[in-house]
């Protein structure tokens, strides 16, 4: 490994950059072999989709290459990763970079005619997620294969990832996303590694001689899963891990009886029916489903990973007792929670152990994740539809809760409200299972994403929980690769700090605290801010190409990349934005801070309210930026399909970063951690990862404003709060009557009195009562724009402080506290 690890640091260590000829042949010449003899294309007929297929051929021979060489053996403990998520994105620029071949692959491209450029855009996006939880598994994966954790990741493998959105005349449309329409040059498909998932059916009962009752599962439907691996290389190529994606297909391919009667429609329902599971990703964010396709999307892959899983136990091991000794398994959300019955189903029902000793292996190997405690996100599913979909499981759920409950009522503790806010059942509003009670029982240790988050999980959702065992709870703030997210997204920087503080700092993120002492050093800031310039100007043009608006590099770029969500309070940007064009109207010769407003961010496409606001956003930026007597002051711009690629070409542009959600409501967040550590300034409220991130860079150094989670639950018990906050602030008043007055949508002057009325009348995510002290501190960062010497330090500091977000920092403490696996 010594010789790879002396030729990584290559496309950062050197402004000159030595390639070696031999390899840069080697890899001309292995991509074009790819594009002949794989593809069947010729150079001259080979598209840019053609090229990359060629070119990620290329790199997966050195991945798989990287991985036998880092073979060590059956390692002693390995990490499982259920998610039903993967943001992945493009996977060449981390292919290269991790195996230090950008620079030669990129001028093995050039001796072909080829840019290296035009290839990486022709790569689609893996959008298997909608958000930070999907983001957030992909970061862990490619961390743990960096740091030597020995994992494998389960998921699905969707036909169809995030759709993707355009605007029609500002409004959202949403169109199927095709990533796997020419194919995926990444996967191995191992059509042996394939398991029977049941649904439906009969549970019947036989007793042996000896009088042991055991129950048989007879399902009234097979679904066939498929594995599809994709591989996860770590930094420097030292460890390779899989990401293994399930894919759907029907037990019989066919029914001939149906066919050759004539039905050759009918002929094929059934596959239909199960090809459906890993057709689509559901796009919701933050919300439960609650719809029989999900639940089945969620047994599929849980029952394959853990069918899967033992079978690799049993070969390498024997006994699925020691289980807990040699497997670790991740519940990313309450998605995977089928897998505390199941695994317990195929521990009596499929291996014979015990009621006991299945429940001590079960709760020895699980560990669940909690990602929201939005009570619409919570998931439930109604006991009739898993009686009828899972009827063995169900059995199995009713007696873990039977004793779970007697154990309380053992203790004396028999008031009918305690057990049932412990319960698994709600009985509440139907009959439903609570699958983060289930979780949360079923595993070893529970946690939460950031020391907020995991604070509120123990006073507020699971506080009965938490009392029956105190340690089961613990935190684990999330991180982010900075991989993909520093060296990566931003080479210029990397550049910068590598010949500032060493080429160390690739691979120990600490040494970015060798910044600090050059936050003001004038020849250093000039260099940093020409990078920032550097990359405000392609994202410029970014602008330009897809939405035909111009804007200019030197006025603040102030940026609002997410999810559309109430709770993210997009809408609390967007008003002020209405009161900074009315104040501006009103003080046109003022010097005002130029800015320009970014937004990006998709809406659940059955979300109205998230929709509507994405049309108000688009109407105002119409509006502003026609209007003469702003020019030069405010543009508006909301780029379509905001995806992975596009936040790696959006945040090192960033100069200010938005993450002022309400107080409470966000769990973590990871985006305000990937641009602190580009050196955007964050503007927002204590509220996730927001306050860690504080602590790290310093108070100075961040634009805290709003109430505390706390106030916030204080505000919500008052009465009329909204009315009275706005009655309060004739600023915000003014904005809430511009655009309920039907100013930006002249053509339909009521269009966004849903949005205004409900601000008015309730406004659960208290936009209102943070509205002015946002504004407040918005004119502060006017003014801290204006002296460009304390801006530069604040940003510097920024990065240099960020080190501790690094998702290495969270798997290493993952890998000790939860897991218990050494690292290799
Ligand atoms: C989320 C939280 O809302 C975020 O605050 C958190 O950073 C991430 C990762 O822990 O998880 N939970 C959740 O359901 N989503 C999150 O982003 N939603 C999506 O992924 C769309």
């Amino acid at each position: 490994h010594e010789e790879r690890a002396a030729e990584a640091p290559t496309a950062w260590a050197a402004p000159t950059l030595s390639v070696s000829g031999d390899a840069v042949v080697d890899m001309r010449e292995s991509i074009r072999a790819k594009l002949a003899f794989t593809l069947g294309r010729t150079s001259e007929t080979a598209r840019p989709r053609d090229w990359f297929a060629a070119t990620a051929l290329a790199l997966r021979e050195r991945i798989v290459a990287a991985c036998m060489a880092a073979q060590h053996g059956v390692p002693n403990k390995r990490v499982y990763y259920l998610s039903l998520e993967f943001l992945i994105g493009r996977l060449m620029s981390d292919a290269m970079n991790n195996l230090g071949l950008t620079e030669t692959t990129r001028a093995a491209l050039k001796e072909l005619g080829v840019d290296l450029g035009a290839v990486e855009e022709a790569e689609p996006d893996a959008a298997l997620g909608n958000g930070g939880l999907g983001r957030l598994a992909a970061c862990f994966m490619e961390s743990m294969a960096s740091i030597g954790i020995p994992a494998m990741g389960y998921g699905i493998r969707y036909d169809h990832g995030l759709f993707r959105q355009s605007f029609e005349d500002g409004w959202q449309r949403e169109a199927p996303e095709t990533w796997l329409a020419e194919g995926n040059p990444w996967e191995f498909a191992r059509p042996e590694a394939a398991y029977a998932i049941g649904f439906g059916g009969t549970v019947t009962m036989s007793s042996s001689a000896e009088g042991v009752i055991r129950r048989h599962w007879q399902p009234a439907e097979i679904v066939r899963a498929v594995a599809h691996d994709v591989p996860v290389l770590g930094w420097r190529g030292r460890h390779v891990n899989a990401l293994r994606l399930w894919k759907a297909e029907a037990g019989e391919p066919i029914d001939l009886a149906r066919f050759n009667g004539g039905d050759h429609v009918g002929a094929v329902a059934a596959r239909m029916r199960a090809e459906a599971i890993s057709r689509v990703l559901y796009p919701s964010d933050s919300s439960a489903e609650g719809q029989e396709l999900r639940l089945r999307q969620e047994y599929f892959f849980t029952a394959a990973s853990l069918q899967d899983l033992l079978a690799r136990h049993v070969a390498e091991r024997g006994d699925v007792r020691s289980l807990p000794d040699h497997a670790a398994i991740q519940l990313n959300d309450t998605h995977p929670a089928i897998a505390v019955p199941e695994l317990m189903r195929l521990l009596i029902d499929e291996h014979g152990l015990s009621w006991e000793d299945a429940w001590h292996v079960t709760t020895n190997t699980l560990h669940y994740t909690n990602h929201t405690l939005l009570p619409e996100a919570l998931e439930t599913w109604p006991v009739e539809l898993m009686e009828r979909l899972l009827p063995r499981h169900m059995q199995i759920i009713y007696l873990i809760n039977w004793m779970h409950l007697e154990e309380q009522s053992k203790h004396g503790r028999q008031d009918a409200a305690y057990l049932a806010s412990i319960s698994l059942i709600d009985e509440s509003n139907g009959r439903r299972v609570r699958m983060g009670h289930l979780a949360f029982h079923g595993a070893r240790r529970v946690n939460g994403v950031s020391a907020l988050h995991t604070d509120l999980m123990r006073s507020t959702v699971f506080s009965d929980l938490h009392a029956l065992d105190t340690d089961k709870i613990v935190n684990k703030t999330n991180g982010i690769t900075f991989r993909r997210w520093f060296h990566n997204a931003n080479p210029g920087l990397t550049r910068l700090a590598v010949e500032t503080v060493g080429a160390g700092v690739l691979d120990d993120p600490e040494l970015l605290r060798g910044l600090e002492a050059h936050a003001e050093d004038p020849a250093f800031v000039a260099r940093y801010a020409a990078v920032r310039r550097g990359r405000k100007e392609a994202l410029a043009k970014v602008v330009a190409d897809r939405t035909g608006i111009d804007i200019d590099p030197d006025a603040l770029f102030d940026v609002q990349v997410k999810r559309i969500h109430e709770y993210k309070r997009q809408l609390l940007n967007v008003v002020e934005t209405v009161a900074l064009y009315q104040a501006i109207k009103a003080e046109p010769h003022r010097d005002w801070t130029p800015r320009v407003k970014i937004f990006a961010g998709k809406a659940a496409p059955s979300y109205v309210q998230a929709k509507l606001i994405i049309k108000l956003a688009c109407d105002i930026a119409k509006a502003v930026n026609d209007d003469p007597e702003v020019a030069g002051r405010l543009k508006v711009v909301f780029l379509p399909n905001y995806s992975v690629s596009l936040a790696e070409a959006i945040i090192p542009a960033a100069d200010l970063s938005e993450q002022i959600s309400t107080a409470g409501l966000e769990a973590s967040g990871t985006g305000n951690m990937k641009f602190a550590l580009n050196g955007a300034l964050t503007v927002g409220t204590l509220d996730g990862a927001n306050i860690e991130i504080r602590d790290h860079v310093g108070a100075e150094n961040i634009f805290i404003f709003g109430l505390e989670a706390d106030g916030v639950r204080a505000r919500q018990a008052e009465p009329d709060y909204a009315a009275r906050a706005i009655q309060a602030s004739p600023r915000l008043a003014a904005a809430l009557d511009m655009i309920a007055s039907g100013r930006f949508s002249p053509e339909e002057p009521g269009r966004f009195r849903p949005l205004t009325d409900d601000l008015r009348r309730r406004d659960q995510y208290l936009l209102t009562a943070d509205f002015d002290d946002y504004w407040r501190v918005q004119r502060s960062i006017d003014a801290a724009w204006r002296d460009p010497r304390g801006w530069w330090a604040k940003a510097i500091r920024n990065t240099a402080r960020m080190a501790w977000f690094s998702s290495d920092r969270a798997m290493r403490e993952y890998a000790e506290e939860i897991w218990r696996v050494r690292l290799g």
